[in-house]
């Protein structure tokens, strides 16, 4: 491993916004492979997840969070404190907002957490999702986002093109301090690629799955094996609160849990640059979401600062 130099910088910075607004999504693309469980649903992101990008100048250590959310069961408690321990060790703050929506109410409760927690983290606004508005469109949802942090900058980005995104990167480089590698060189992120696994199957299960289905999931890999030519063997188990929910997720002789297992092999595939094989089952774990110990087991309690 190099000697960083006198002017390397790192930091933390922490990626913020509503539920949907691509934050996932960015740090995928700021790290060139997903690593990240990413749905078009809110919500799919549960709990913050490490994604340390380490060049000769600078360590950058991105936390994806998930969106705030309102629901008062015992793992909305989790995410939201999620959201508060990330903002709390943040050196920078990007807060995230789709610019093909209009503000509303969760925006501005975001932003006055952020208020609150915020003692030296710089700010930057990002205005993502800038493929689906033309030039000089959305300029009103623009500058109502601004209004919320008028002193800080903002950049427009694609996370889904990449437009846009090497440029934030030079602006978080620039707002760094000084500091050391806090994590090797080759590490890219703290979580082991089985829960990694994990995430990415129940994304891939959020996306396929209608309703309220994708909220009354989640999901662990119990077996994660490296066979003969580089095969992962990898089983997984999908969890629904309701026995009943168990036969939607298994679908039509077997379609639904083919297609799920489909886009999340290729994910857990490109993730980890393997063949993976992966065996996947529907179980009924009663409402898991209040449950401590299943919510321990899948990774979702307890202070979790992993930072
Ligand atoms: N068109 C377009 N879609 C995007 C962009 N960024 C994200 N998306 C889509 O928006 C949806 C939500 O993206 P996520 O990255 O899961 O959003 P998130 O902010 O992590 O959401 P939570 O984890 O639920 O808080 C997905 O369908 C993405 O493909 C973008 O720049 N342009
Ligand atoms: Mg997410």
């Amino acid at each position: 491993m190099e000697t960083p130099n006198d002017n390397f910088k790192s930091g933390f910075i922490a990626l913020v916004g509503k539920p949907n607004a691509g934050k996932s999504t960015l740090l995928n693309q700021i790290m060139g492979q997903p690593i990240a469980g990413v749905s078009f649903k809110p919500q799919t992101t549960r709990r913050r997840q490490l994604g340390i990008l380490t060049t000769d100048e600078y360590q950058m250590i991105f936390t994806d969070t998930p969106g705030l959310n309102n629901a008062k069961d015992k793992l909305s408690q989790f995410i939201n404190n999620e959201v508060r321990f990330a903002l709390e060790d943040a050196d920078v703050l990007l807060f995230i907002a789709d610019i093909s929506k209009q503000l509303d109410e969760l925006d501005h409760e975001l932003s006055s957490l952020i208020k609150e927690k915020r003692s030296t983290q710089k700010v930057i606004l990002v205005f993502n999702k800038s493929d689906l508005v033309g030039p000089g469109q959305a300029s009103q949802n623009k500058q109502a986002f601004q209004a919320l942090f008028p002193e800080d900058p903002a950049i427009e980005i694609s996370a889904r093109t990449g437009k846009g995104v090497a440029k934030l990167v030079e602006k978080v480089h620039f707002l760094l301090p000084v500091g050391p590698e806090y994590y090797p060189t080759d590490q890219i992120t703290e979580d082991f690629e089985r829960d990694i696994a994990a995430e990415l199957i129940r994304a891939a299960a959020m996306e396929n799955l209608d309703d309220e289905l994708p909220y009354s999931i989640a999901a662990q890999v119990d077996e994660y094996k490296e066979r003969e030519n580089d095969m992962l063997y990898i089983h997984g188990i999908i969890y629904v609160e309701r026995e009943a929910q168990k036969g939607i997720v298994v679908g039509k002789k077997g379609m639904m849990i083919r297609k799920i297992s489909t886009e999340a092999r290729l994910a857990i595939e490109e993730m980890t640059k393997n063949k993976v094989f992966l065996d996947l089952q529907v179980k009924t774990q009663k409402d898991w979401k209040n449950d401590p110990a299943f919510l321990s087991r899948i990774g979702l309690a307890g202070a979790g600062n992993n930072a």
